[in-house]
């Protein structure tokens, strides 16, 4: 078994992680830079090493440093959070030559679904709806307009070595397809220095609905729902919800059941989740992430089940503690991702938080590192919580949500706790009536 884990990040995740290894008896150890020596996780680890100046270039992303912060404390596993190496498939192996145990998916497994037009034609060959476009990578401008005629414009230019919104360039109409191409693919070369490009139908007004699996080294996979993502702002999800209001229970279980076959022919180990982009009743697979998500509370709010837990037996060779049969979705979730971030203009704002104030009650929860006194470090992103309320079905979770909402006190540093009070009482928010555009377009006429 694992005895002591390794928390290769900082804030809100870190401390989430922490509490996971102590209900399971095991020791924590806090890796930090110099600029978050008062960081919750820090203090509340049985160990802390500092690896690194504030830069995470430097810190939590210098491998040396991790390694050697293993070593000297006797850590026989890492746990990376999301972000950072959580998604390096270099790190995962560079662990394993030193017999420490990386908590999450193979190296390959990431190395496969890093490269979309790889993890695209894989998903595809297990059965996972794909978006329609090219079968691989486009090498030529002819090879590119011929697809795009075949499929119909609107398309979209994708980088292989993209995600997140990175190296992709829309192309209305035939005209702009080539220009679209070439801009996206120096862009791609010059980010990534990768230029693979795949082309693909462009959807117009799609919810982003993804699903999470759990498998383990036993042969157990599960699928635990979807989340709805849908609300977002440059490509940062704002708020996310489960169950998705686009679906009903024939529509989960259907694409539940897709994803759970494919993901246990992958041979896939760990937490994953498979990102769909969903219009007119139909899925389409846009990605796949190898690690744990910011959102992932909603999922365990809905299901009872504690997911970094799950994440740690997995890696230490146990079974996971449920099947798919076991699986109960109870309820309704959302969360709001805090930002210290101007409420309109999105300016980061760092500084010292001067009051803090969280709500509480039935169905709430914060994940959070911060407390009055702290200083927000101007280094990294600006995610200081999140603010998850359970509900027995959609509407007492809208409710409970306004009520948290005007709870939370948050004072010496701008946050986004303003804009969730202004987004709380719009009709289509409140309906479950939105597409992935539907924030921006919120935000222009706001
Ligand atoms: C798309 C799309 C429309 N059509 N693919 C953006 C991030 C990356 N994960 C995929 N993205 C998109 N892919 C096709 N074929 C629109 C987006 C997109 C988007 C997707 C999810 C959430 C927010 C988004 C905002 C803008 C564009």
């Amino acid at each position: 078994m694992i005895e002591k884990v390794l928390i290769a990040n900082r804030g809100e995740i870190a401390l989430r992680v922490h509490r996971a290894c102590k209900e399971m008896g095991i020791s924590t150890v806090a890796v930090h830079s110099t600029a978050d020596e008062d960081a919750m996780h820090v203090r509340l680890a049985d160990e802390s090493v500092c690896i690194g100046p504030p830069s995470a270039t430097d810190s939590y992303l210098n491998i040396p440093a991790i390694i050697s912060a293993c070593e000297i404390t006797g850590a026989d596993a890492v746990h990376p959070g999301y972000g950072f190496l959580s998604e390096n498939a270099r790190f995962a192996e560079i662990l394993a030559a030193h017999d420490i145990t990386f908590i999450g998916p193979t190296a390959d497994h990431i190395n496969l679904m890093g490269d979309k037009i790889a993890a695209k034609t894989t998903v595809k060959d297990l059965g996972i709806p794909v978006v329609p476009g090219s079968d691989g990578g486009v090498t030529s401008d002819e090879d590119a307009m011929r697809i795009s005629k075949e499929i119909g414009f609107p398309v979209l230019v994708k980088a292989a070595a993209g995600g997140g919104g990175r190296g992709m360039k829309v192309a209305p109409t035939e005209d702009d397809l080539i220009e679209a191409l070439h801009t996206a693919r120096s862009e791609a070369k010059a980010a990534f220095g990768d230029d693979a490009m795949y082309i693909e139908k462009y959807l117009g007004e799609p919810r982003h609905i993804e699903v999470q699996v759990i498998a383990d080294s036993h042969g157990n996979v599960a699928h635990l729902g979807e989340r709805d993502c849908s609300l977002q702002r440059r490509h940062q999800k704002v708020l996310e919800e489960a169950p998705s209001p686009a679906l009903n229970d024939v529509a989960r279980a259907k694409i539940g059941d897709i994803v759970r076959n494919a993901i246990g022919n992958l041979g896939y180990l760990g937490v994953g989740t498979i990102e769909f982009l969903y219009e007119n009743g139909e899925f389409y697979f846009i990605e796949m992430n190898t690690r744990l998500q910011v959102e992932h509370p909603v999922t365990e709010a809905i299901t009872g089940i504690d997911l970094v837990r799950e994440q740690i037996r997995i890696a230490a060779g146990l079974e996971m503690s449920f099947t798919q049969e076991d699986v109960e979705f109870s309820g309704h979730a959302i969360e709001c991702r805090i930002n210290a971030e101007h409420p309109k203009t999105f300016a980061p704002s760092p500084g010292t938080i001067k009051g803090f104030h969280q709500p509480g009650g039935l169905g709430v929860r914060v994940d959070s590192g911060v407390y009055a006194g702290y200083r927000i470090p101007p280094y990294y992103d600006s995610l200081i919580g999140k603010l998850i309320v359970h509900g027995r079905n959609r509407n007492e979770c809208l409710m409970r949500l306004r009520r948290t909402l005007n709870e939370f006190v948050i004072e010496g540093v701008d946050t986004t706790i303003p804009l969730f009070q202004e987004l709380i009482n719009e009709p289509d928010l409140m309906n479950g009536d939105y597409h992935i555009h539907w924030l921006e377009e919120f935000l222009h006429r706001s």
